[in-house]
């Protein structure tokens, strides 16, 4: 690890009013989906308890804060960005839910309860993900989340990119078939900025769009993103290695049981922190240009590898 690119770094570690803002975006991204995600009468009901089950009650809501807090730094009202927020998150549980179905991860545990498919069958753990994917589209065509258009119709292409082939789910099929490619260094960093940073790079983005921003200025808070995503999963693999089931909410140490690369394997405990740390530098070198009223993001870098859950 560079020294210079420690001592560059800006963010201080008093992470209170990062914390405090987390659990306020927290509240009202659940107040959003609850009410986004209402419960209905008949059979069909079912599917629509299941994607409440998934999606409320739980999660950090890491992505809703971060589509928000990008959104603030252009003014945007927060009537607008909490639904993008919202939408980001339901991508992001419908992921959870069937990543954890057994022909994929098959956990029974996840953010401290058991799985979707546990609480309810298989089946219907396939239909909440696959409507939690529809809906969020849905919210984001609605005039609701902004008037113009054309607006709305960047978010669903970002969202879409960052969610299909070319990204998450992209991500997702390197992962399941990680164990038999040796991936190098640069194979997992690529497998993990698919899976997990393409994700958290577009809440960031979204909230720029939303705050009809000039394409530089959202690739940069992009870049922020892509930074600090890969660095909150190198936290990840630590705390697979570190933590407890109890700490996390979801099953720990499988990923070196089945035998795949992590950060941690290729380059050492150690080795894995450094890196996050010089991410993290660099996802906050990327914030420079929005001066002080982008220090709730900055702490919410320092807290991707700092957490704990
Ligand atoms: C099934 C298409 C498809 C994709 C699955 C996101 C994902 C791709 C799988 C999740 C597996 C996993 C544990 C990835 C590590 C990083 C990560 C995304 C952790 C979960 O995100 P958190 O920590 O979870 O933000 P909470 O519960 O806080 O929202």
């Amino acid at each position: 690890m560079s020294n210079a690119a420690v001592q560059n770094t800006t963010v201080t570690d008093d992470l209170a009013a990062f914390k405090a803002e987390l659990v306020a975006i927290a509240a009202a991204t659940n107040k959003t989906l609850d009410d986004l995600l209402a419960p209905v009468s008949g059979p069909e009901g079912r599917v629509t308890d299941a994607m409440r089950y998934a999606a409320l009650d739980g999660g950090k809501r890491l992505r809703p804060f971060l589509a928000v807090a990008s959104a603030d730094l252009f003014g945007v009202p927060r009537a607008r960005s909490l639904r993008a927020a919202a939408a980001v998150e339901m991508i992001h549980c419908y992921s959870l839910v069937h990543d954890d179905l057994p022909a994929m991860d098959d956990d029974d545990l996840r953010r401290g309860r058991p799985t979707v498919h546990k609480k309810y069958d298989e089946a219907t753990a396939i239909l909440a993900g696959d409507a939690l994917l529809t809906e969020a589209f849905a919210v984001l065509a609605d005039p609701a989340t902004h008037p113009d258009g054309a607006v709305r119709a960047k978010l669903v292409a970002e969202l879409a990119r960052a969610s299909g082939a070319a990204g998450m789910v992209g991500g997702q099929m390197i992962d399941l078939m990680a164990a038999n490619l040796s991936l190098d260094d640069n194979g997992l960093k690529r497998l993990q900025n698919l899976k997990t940073g393409c994700i958290i790079a577009v809440a960031c983005r979204m909230g720029a769009v939303l705050g009809e921003s000039p394409s530089g200025v959202i690739d940069t808070l992009g870049s922020y993103g892509r930074d600090m995503g890969l660095a909150f999963q190198i936290a990840d693999d630590v705390l697979d290695v570190e933590s407890t089931a109890a700490e996390t909410g979801k099953a720990t140490g499988k990923d070196a049981a089945a035998g795949k690369a992590t950060f941690v394997s290729r380059l050492g405990l150690e080795g894995a922190k450094n890196l996050a740390q010089v991410l993290t530098n660099q996802a906050c070198n990327h914030l420079v240009p929005f001066g002080n009223k982008a220090d709730l993001l900055r702490q919410a870098a320092l807290f991707a590898i700092q957490r704990r859950n």
